[in-house]
């Protein structure tokens, strides 16, 4: 199962044919530089091409108007001084001749890439598309965009493959109000969008853009905006969003297809985000949307206008696509203030809509809300004169180069069990070990693989988890390494965990257990266990991982330990490839004996596969849900990515 990769040089064959600040970013050298990216650094070998096609007028239409696709299709004809014409009805988009051309092979590209994901030639994909799509209208073009390339792709999945849920993540840092627009009274498509607001001073400049646009009517709570007001948004800021507003909405939505609009002006030096997240992050975004829809995710191009940002930026979400392990997500801070409160402010206008967030407070926090901020004239901080000069001032560390080891999951089962599909066997027989703890022995022995980067991941099979946890560990903090330790069901973890930071230990289980004894010890108390969906998941996405990625462990330990209840099969699977984001998905899955079920599916997760889904995630137990509030309120003050708003710590500097 591969990922996708549809392109076409003829898209970028049309250009800005006058003078035109607004629009001088939007060159051909985009997808040039973009495209010469992926082949520099092998991605574009490891994809299959895809070749584009143009969109039929019946699919156009789909989302245009008729007479909004007739004008356009008359561009081609037109002189210089008609097109700048024709451009003028719109807001801040040119037209050339070979625009139309190109805009309906942007459309085809997307259709295509639909076809290859939803007909399973491919898992995933990426089209590298001009001109982008987000922002144009049933009958209007605007922001460069001409034809809205998601929208219709969405429509067309839909009605031709019977696809029934569409989640949208529109991660390009202005708002898609096109999409919005499309879908707005739609319950089928979830859009999730963050942008550049700045209490509506940024383009476009629209209220629809705030978080309190919902959706309307059948689509009341299908449309999820998270506005941004102020500029430098970084890594946590952007992780805060989709761990406490898009994963737990995604999750319960569970979507059969998703869509990326896939901009990177969100990236660090773009000119038009002006934010601070490194191309790295777009590796965890897209991984943390692997799992949904079985993996069937197609991105798209829309914005991004620094090549150099915008190159690394798309290598980091193809390389992700095609399974590569994510770097580490070095040094989270706590999200901002500002991000704090715009987090807080959607999950309080969805609260009624999603039941992940029926416990937010309802009303915004204070006075300083981003709610109905007057427009104000633009103060001179926005109103920077010319071409930017900050932009090239603006610098980053290139991200470093990402080699997946050779050797993909290891598993340490008895000799006489067959070895799971995708994986190699590594024990270390009894006849070279001198421990007389064979099973130990190759623990070790893989640990210290995976540190020399020769093995990526691992599954075992234990006659007792708990020595074989001490094992690990212990090899390990030889190693320097920090450990994540997950612990599903058992009762207590023994007291050989250090609690000096070096290991940190998170542990499910469905019997009451103490308070945390220390930052490092987090028992998580899942009422009706791993089985029940809602509660897993408010507990993974909602605690685990902010936890695990301010953590930044360099090496998981996922243990399933002696217990009556066991998580059911998906939501372990989903457990085990979500925490595959980690520690460059070092990950090490101890299971039981008598646990054999479980070799499968972790095998299929940790050489991945993407998890089954969870199906339609409904409302936790208000008890369970509260309890799990409780203590992600209670960890915030230690793990800053755990907080969703700015209220619960207004004490603190931050
Ligand atoms: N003074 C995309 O990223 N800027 N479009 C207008 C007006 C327009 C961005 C500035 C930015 C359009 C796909
Ligand atoms: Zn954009």
């Amino acid at each position: 199962m591969g990922t996708a990769l549809v392109y076409d040089e003829e898209m970028t064959r049309y250009k800005l044919l006058w003078l035109d600040p607004d629009c001088e970013i939007e060159r051909p050298e985009r997808l040039t530089s973009s495209h010469e990216a992926l082949l520099q650094s092998g991605l574009a070998t490891r994809c299959v091409s895809i070749p584009v096609r143009q969109a039929t007028d019946t699919e156009i239409l789909l989302i245009h108007s008729q007479e909004y696709l007739e004008a356009v299709k008359k561009t081609p004809y037109m002189t210089l001084q008609d097109l700048q014409q024709f451009t003028q009805l719109y807001g801040a988009v040119y037209f050339h001749p070979n625009s139309y051309h190109c805009a309906t092979l942007a459309v085809g590209a997307a259709l295509q890439l639909v076809d290859g994901v939803l007909t399973g030639t491919v898992r995933n994909g990426i089209a590298l598309v001009r001109p982008p799509g987000h922002h144009s209208m049933r009958s209007a073009a605007s922001g460069f965009c001409i034809f809205n390339n998601v929208a219709i792709a969405t429509k067309y999945a839909q009605k031709k493959y019977g696809v029934q849920r569409v989640l949208i993540v529109d991660w390009d840092i202005h708002h898609g109000q096109g999409v919005q627009y499309a879908f707005e009274d739609d319950p089928s498509v979830l859009y999730f969008s963050w942008h550049r607001y700045e209490h509506q001073k940024f383009w476009p400049e629209l209220r629809d853009s705030d978080y309190d646009s919902v959706g309307k009517d059948k689509g009341l709570g299908f449309n999820i905006n998270v506005p941004w007001n102020k500029v430098g948004m970084e890594n946590s800021d952007y992780l805060a969003a989709f761990f406490h507003v898009l994963l737990p909405v995604a999750y319960e939505f569970c979507p059969d297809l998703v869509i990326v609009c896939a901009g990177f002006d969100s990236a660090v030096g773009d000119p038009e985000g002006e934010m601070c997240a490194t191309p790295d992050i777009f590796a965890h975004l897209t991984h943390l949307l692997m799992n949904l829809a079985g993996g069937k995710l197609c991105a798209v191009l829309e914005g991004g206008y620094n090549l150099t940002s915008l190159g690394q930026s798309v290598c980091a979400t193809v390389q992700t696509l095609l399974g590569d392990p994510a770097p580490r997500p070095a040094d989270l801070q706590s999200p901002s203030q500002s991000a704090l409160e715009s987090i807080h402010c959607v999950r309080a206008a969805h609260r009624n809509f999603w039941s992940s967030f029926q416990h937010s407070p309802a009303a915004p926090p204070s006075e300083v809300s981003t709610k109905r901020v007057k427009r104000e004239e633009k103060d001179e901080r926005t109103q920077r004169g010319g071409a930017t000069d900050s932009e090239d001032a603006v610098t980053w560390p290139e991200p470093q180069k990402r080699r997946p080891p050779p050797v993909r999951t290891a598993a340490v089962i008895p000799e006489d069990a067959s070895c799971p599909d995708g994986c190699r066997r590594f024990n270390i027989s009894q006849r070279e070990d001198f421990s007389n703890d064979s099973t130990g022995a190759s623990l070790t022995a893989l640990v210290g693989k995976m540190e020399k980067n020769e093995i990526c991941n691992g599954l075992a099979l234990v006659s007792d988890v708990s020595t074989a946890m001490a094992a690990v560990i212990q090899h390990a903090s030889a190693l320097k390494q920090r450990v994540l330790v997950v612990c599903v069901g058992g009762t207590r973890i023994q007291s050989h965990m250090p609690e000096d930071g070096t290991t940190l230990t998170v542990h499910f289980n469905k019997e009451v257990l103490e308070e945390p004894r220390c930052k490092y010890y987090i028992p998580v108390h899942l009422k009706r266990g791993f089985g029940d969906v809602s509660g897993f998941t408010q507990a993974t996405l909602g605690l685990l991982l902010p936890i695990a990625y301010q953590y930044d462990p360099g090496l998981v330990l996922l243990a399933q330990a002696p217990s009556k209840d066991r998580p059911s099969s998906s939501c372990w699977q989903q457990l085990v490839g979500l925490l595959l984001g980690l520690a460059q998905a070092r990950v090490l899955v101890l299971l039981r004996e008598g646990h054999e079920a479980f070799i499968g599916p972790t095998a299929s997760s940790l050489t991945g596969t993407p998890a089954p889904s969870l199906g339609q995630v409904g409302a936790s137990q208000a008890e369970d849900f509260e309890a799990l509030d409780g203590l992600r309120r209670r960890l915030q003050v230690d793990w800053k990515l755990l907080r969703t708003s700015v209220q619960e710590h207004e004490d603190e500097d931050n």
